[in-house]
């Protein structure tokens, strides 16, 4: 049996006859000392949710029977890889050596591959059925063949298969039963990216754990075996590609040199499926190039920039393409040549189309004038090239119109450009979400999102069904998650932060998967199978997107974070270079009450919404209280639902979200016997920091909005641990 790298190498055995016995008491004793260290060290979470650990003994009785060897012929590198990944699995998990073979030789074979790689599934007559799947889709079915017992996992391409491989193994870590297996799926978008914020000198912006996995000084000559591991984890899920670089963008990702490192890392993860994107900076060709400008409709432009994409291609034969942040945040674009989006997207495109490459044109694009509403920016800087676009462009939108908020409501470009090819961008890093620290389960906020309804088409119409193109028959679809990935050991810091890569996997493939369902699996496959644990964790899972939203902005409010890092509360600040980078500028606080107007007597940023949407929220006595001071002004004196005011209501939000946190600590505490301890006393560590960091926004928001609605702490609400002066003078350190 090969051992998975996963594995720590097997201690070889001391040959007790020949040694004498103090030899051998020193040999046993490191011995001792060395399996500790190994049981200690493969708990650091480094194995992510492909931890290949022995099933419970009576699962693995019943599964010995259904799995007894592993087919998978041929050879090419995705092969070697499913097959690799198979044998580490299933031996793994069975707790014994599970042989891969050439061909079926006994009941219980489990065979994998395509109709070119396998004469058996050749000859299984599923053509129609596999074509149907598509190159990335599988089947998994229990057969006869030969009057054999056999389990077949098949697609017409190899990336297919791999993935029936991962769906197989997840079919195992959590028990479900293998006996008569029947199982089709295919993704329902077709770009499933990671956005890797990285910088060239290994620094990650908006990074929480650690250094960037890409070495650039080591590479292309020595690329790290864990970006083989990153690649196995995103095949794991389906996740397709990698956008290397900060969509800050260092020009230089784009000269030969780099170029050639970019190649190494597309070698490693080509067999897993996953291609490689990159970062366009668009005033490379005056950056690199020496041109003198970098006008998209300049035809010397236009030249260097195929010529840089022909280049590419000679070392990344499967390149992605191009994401591009232009003209935000005082990135260069089109604008600055007065051109348009649609200029600047379609230039670059016309490169990239030869070659089978796409643009991701990003939207996160705002203006400043005075007066000017944030969340209405992009909307109104890119609704108007709705059908301008080439079609190999796509239009990357945040979830949201601001920027990444605990909450927000759908983003109007969601619905609103019905001949654009738009794709969802959301955040698996937790820049406004506590950094690694807090515990929060991200899919719960992306379901919140992808199920809310655009009402584009009429009721249904929800974002779900407008980025996987069943609302508008676009033919690329996709979505991107800003990584949370980095060196240290356990991948995101934050061993639950694990748990939002993989769910953002998970609803990539199928944006319509059950948040619950995705934190079973996880929890399963992560930490325990645990009957009593494994509800315990996933309530805790379900629960703290919205106990976050609680400490944090609750109601609506929003970007009450310090300026900058953007870690803790500062709802206070006033002083950033831009008004819309301030608190003040969003929650709008004032002796008559709280929250931004954004109907018709305020920025009318609602009127970018469908009608029933628009008059939805528009309305008092309609709008969702958890986005009422997103789009209303309203007094302190405010009656909500519940028949509080509104300033006991937020009150006993904030205080909510604390108790939330001192909840989940005792959980957590309660679920010790069932987790390794290393992983459990991780976790609780943060899980101190979490409560610490809640109650420091709760005292610190409502003390400061008490200075304008000049009320008392509703009963029920903990007197706060320090005065609004100490609050000012020092900020939540992380
Ligand atoms: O949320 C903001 C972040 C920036 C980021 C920007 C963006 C990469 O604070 O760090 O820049 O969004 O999405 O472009």
């Amino acid at each position: 049996m090969s051992r998975s790298f996963w594995e720590e190498p097997m201690n070889s055995h001391a040959n007790r006859s020949s040694m004498a016995l103090p030899a051998f008491i020193a040999r046993l004793a490191l011995i001792v000392l060395f399996a500790t260290a190994t049981i200690a060290k493969a708990e650091d979470g480094y194995r992510l949710w492909l931890r290949y650990d022995p099933l419970p003994t009576r699962t693995i009785e019943i599964y010995q029977t259904r799995v007894t060897e592993l087919v998978v012929p041929g050879n090419s590198a995705t092969l070697d890889a499913i097959r690799t990944e198979l044998v580490n699995g299933c031996s793994g998990l069975l707790g014994s050596p599970v042989p891969a073979r050439d061909h079926v030789e006994r009941d219980g074979a489990v065979v994998v591959g395509t109709p070119r790689s396998s004469t058996l599934i050749a000859g299984l007559n599923w053509q129609r059925e596999l074509m149907d799947l598509g190159p990335e889709g599988f089947r998994i079915r229990s057969i006869k063949s030969s009057r054999r017992s056999l389990i077949v996992i098949a697609s017409n391409n190899e990336t297919g298969a791999l993935y029936g491989a991962f769906h197989f193994l997840r079919l195992m870590q959590t028990l479900q039963p293998l006996g008569n297996l029947d199982v089709m799926e295919k993704p329902l978008l077709k770009l499933r990216v990671l956005d890797h914020w990285d910088n060239l000198d290994g620094s990650i912006e908006r990074g929480y754990a650690g250094r960037s996995l890409w070495d650039w000084s080591a590479l292309p000559e020595k690329v790290d075996p864990r970006l083989r591991d990153y690649a196995r984890a995103n095949a794991s899920l389906g996740i397709n590609g990698s956008t290397l670089n900060n969509v800050n963008a260092d020009a230089r990702i784009l000269s030969a040199d780099y170029l050639r490192k970019v190649a190494a890392i597309g070698d490693t993860f080509r067999p897993y499926g996953v291609r490689v994107y990159l970062s366009a900076r668009f005033s490379a060709p005056i950056d690199l190039g020496r041109l003198k400008t970098a006008d998209p409709l300049d035809p010397e432009v236009a030249a260097w920039w195929k010529k840089k994409v022909d280049e590419i291609y000679q070392f990344i034969p499967d390149f992605g393409g191009f994401l591009v942040k232009a003209n935000s945040e005082g990135q260069p674009g089109p604008r600055t040549y007065n051109r348009t989006h649609a200029d600047g997207a379609n230039m670059l495109a016309a490169a990239l189309a030869p070659h089978g490459g796409v643009v991701i044109w990003r939207a996160f694009v705002y203006d400043m004038r005075p007066g000017y509403d944030r969340a209405a920016a992009a909307y109104d800087n890119l609704q108007p090239f709705d059908g301008k676009f080439r079609a190999n462009v796509l239009l990357q939108v945040k979830n949201g119109p601001v920027d990444f908020q605990p909450r927000e409501p759908f983003h109007p470009l969601f619905g609103g450009m019905p001949k654009t090819q738009i794709m969802l961008e959301a955040q698996i890093t937790q820049e406004y979400l506590g950094f690694a620290n807090h515990l929060v389960f991200l899919p719960q906020l992306w379901r919140e999102v992808l199920d809310s309804d655009t009402y584009a088409r009429g009721r249904g119409s929800t974002v779900s069904k407008v980025i996987s193109g069943s609302l508008y028959g676009q033919r690329l679809t996709g979505i991107a998650g800003v990584a949370n990935t980095g060196s240290d050991r356990n991948w995101t810091g934050h061993h639950f932060g694990q748990a939002n890569w993989y769910g953002f996997g998970r609803l990539a493939w199928n944006p319509d998967l059950a948040a619950r369902q995705i934190a079973a699996e996880w929890t399963k496959m992560t930490f325990t199978r645990d009957a009593r644990a494994v509800p315990a964790i996933v309530q805790l899972l379900l629960e703290s997107h919205e106990a976050v939203v609680d400490y944090m902005t609750p109601l609506g409010l929003h970007h009450l974070m310090c300026g900058g890092h953007h870690y803790g509360p500062a709802p206070l600040l006033n002083t950033e270079a831009r008004d819309d980078w301030n608190p003040v500028y969003y929650h709008r606080a004032n002796e008559q009450g709280l929250g931004f107007d954004r109907t018709q007597t305020g920025s009318n940023a609602l009127s970018q919404y469908h009608k029933p949407v628009r008059d939805r929220f528009a309305d008092l006595d309609t709008c969702p209280e958890k986005f009422l001071l997103w789009f209303h002004h309203v007094s302190w004196d405010y009656r909500m639902r519940s028949g509080r005011t509104l300033w006991n209501e937020l009150a006993l939000h904030y205080q909510g979200g604390v108790d939330w946190t001192r909840k989940a600590r005792q959980e957590w505490t309660a679920l010790a016997p069932v987790i390794d301890p290393e992983r459990h006393s991780a976790v609780a560590k943060k899980l101190i920091i979490q409560e610490r960091d809640a109650i420091w926004w709760r005292d610190s928001c409502l003390l400061y909005f008490q200075t304008f609605s000049k009320r008392p702490l509703p009963e029920g609400v903990e007197k706060p641990a320090r005065t609004l002066e100490e609050y000012k003078a020092k900020s939540l350190p992380w």
